[in-house]
């Protein structure tokens, strides 16, 4: 149901979706948009009218720099836990084109492949404790090893009994921010430990207390200048750091559902055996990150009033863009809901493919994360084909959908951990 509007975009009836929109988190836009039969409309959201919106149409429009702006578009609660204040998610045109490149030049495809090696390294040597285990969760098994490869790449020193805390921390920083009042003030707590911890190692590196070896993400974050010369001040630049550690953590996500994924069509066990690394991988690796649920949209915000397809936009409003929802459109999509990597063999990455954002890298907010997240899940489907074996015992394996990250519900229990390479 719709109340018209002046601007020709179509508004819920209800007063406030908030409660709606967070039962069903992922899918809530999308569906609203089809009963709408439009892939523009307003809701009020967290508690400001908010103007949704989907597809691959969309997906251009939202990601136009000269139409919508980042800065003060993200929920508080969410700069307060998963973003950090003053990071470049929150920062528009040259400020964040420049400040952008320090993370196009961490990620560097050349920069990554040593942290692929880390990665490998930590879960080969964590596969003999798994082998002794009883059963236990895989998605919080990983989370351990891509913390400490990322702080070892990054520059970051972590002492082993040091370990299980920052891993819990950030971890925190992605499960927690929207996951209910008592969680969100726990991702709150861990973000205030997080920036304690990285702040004064900031502050040494300037001092010369702390030497940060040059090739890694701190020191290109401690030593980066902004357009008029300055240092990050070492909060921020700490915020920045734990931009380049969290999301890095967090593709134990996406390792996990690649598990699941695995588990749940076995029949491509056998078609990626001996196949890790070529199209049938990485059409593999490319449907999980269609298919499953990871993050649901972004935040923008109007710059100035405009028309679009006959619709008034107006400055100031908070929009979000659907990613989940672009990612299953039907007009992209066949068979949108369906589980096929074989579409990879049909059809490449367009603007309506939007796991990570849209647009370019270098230039709008997409995440510069992107293709490390794509290595390290073909390094996750080579080493869960051919170097260890698992049994998947008896388990909710369905996903919590109103859960951010939404995840089977017990992280996806194995046993009988077995090396087999
Ligand atoms: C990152 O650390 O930057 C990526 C990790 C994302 C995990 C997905 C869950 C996040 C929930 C955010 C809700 C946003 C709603 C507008």
């Amino acid at each position: 149901p719709t109340l018209p509007a002046g601007t020709g975009i179509p508004k819920l009836t209800a007063w406030d979706s908030t409660l709606a929109w967070r039962a069903d988190p992922y899918r809530f836009l999308g569906r609203q948009a089809a009963l709408l039969g439009s892939d523009v409309f307003e809701a009020r959201l967290l508690l400001q009218p908010t103007l949704c919106l989907t597809g691959p149409q969309a997906a251009r429009l939202f990601y136009d720099d000269s139409l919508f702006q980042r800065q003060g578009a993200a929920p508080p609660a969410l700069v307060s836990t998963l973003f950090g204040q003053g990071g470049v998610q929150g920062l528009d045109h040259a400020r964040h084109r420049h400040r952008k490149a320090l993370f196009m030049a961490i990620t560097a495809p050349e920069r990554l492949q040593r942290l692929i090696e880390l990665v490998r390294r930590e879960w080969l040597a964590s596969l003999h404790d798994w082998i002794l285990s009883p059963p236990f969760s895989l998605y919080r098994a990983l989370q351990p090893v891509l913390a400490r490869a990322v702080c070892q790449w990054a520059g970051v020193p972590l002492a082993d009994d040091d370990l299980p805390r920052r891993t819990a921390q950030l971890v925190a920083l992605f499960e927690d921010a929207a996951a209910g009042p008592v969680a969100h003030l726990h991702a709150r707590w861990a973000r205030r430990q997080a920036e304690a911890w990285l702040t004064p190692l900031i502050a040494a590196a300037r001092t010369g207390h702390t030497r940060l070896p040059t090739d890694t993400a701190a020191h290109a974050i401690s030593t980066h200048r902004d357009l008029e010369g300055h240092l990050l001040p070492p909060r921020v630049a700490a915020v920045e750091l734990l931009n380049v550690l969290r999301p890095t953590v967090a593709v134990s996500v996406y390792m996990t559902l690649l598990a699941h994924a695995l588990h749940t069509h076995p029949v491509w066990k056998s078609r990626l055996a001996g196949a890790a690394s070529g199209p049938d991988a990485m059409g593999f690796v490319q449907e999980v990150r269609r298919h499953y649920p990871f993050f649901p949209a972004v935040a923008a915000r109007v710059r100035a009033d405009f028309d679009w397809q006959g619709l008034h936009f107006e400055a100031g409003r908070r929009a979000l863009f659907d990613l989940y929802g672009t990612n299953h459109d039907p007009r992209s999509w066949p068979g949108p809901d369906t589980f096929s990597p074989e579409r990879w063999a049909r059809q490449a990455a367009s603007a309506a493919f939007v796991p990570h954002g849209g647009g370019d890298p270098h230039l709008q907010h997409r995440c510069p994360g992107e293709d490390l997240t794509a290595r390290l899940m073909l390094l996750a489907l080579d080493i869960l084909l051919h170097v260890m074996r698992f049994d998947v015992p008896v388990q909710r394996l369905a996903l919590n959908m109103r859960r951010l990250p939404a995840l089977p519900r017990a992280g996806f229990v194995i046993e009988r951990v077995r090396r087999i390479a």
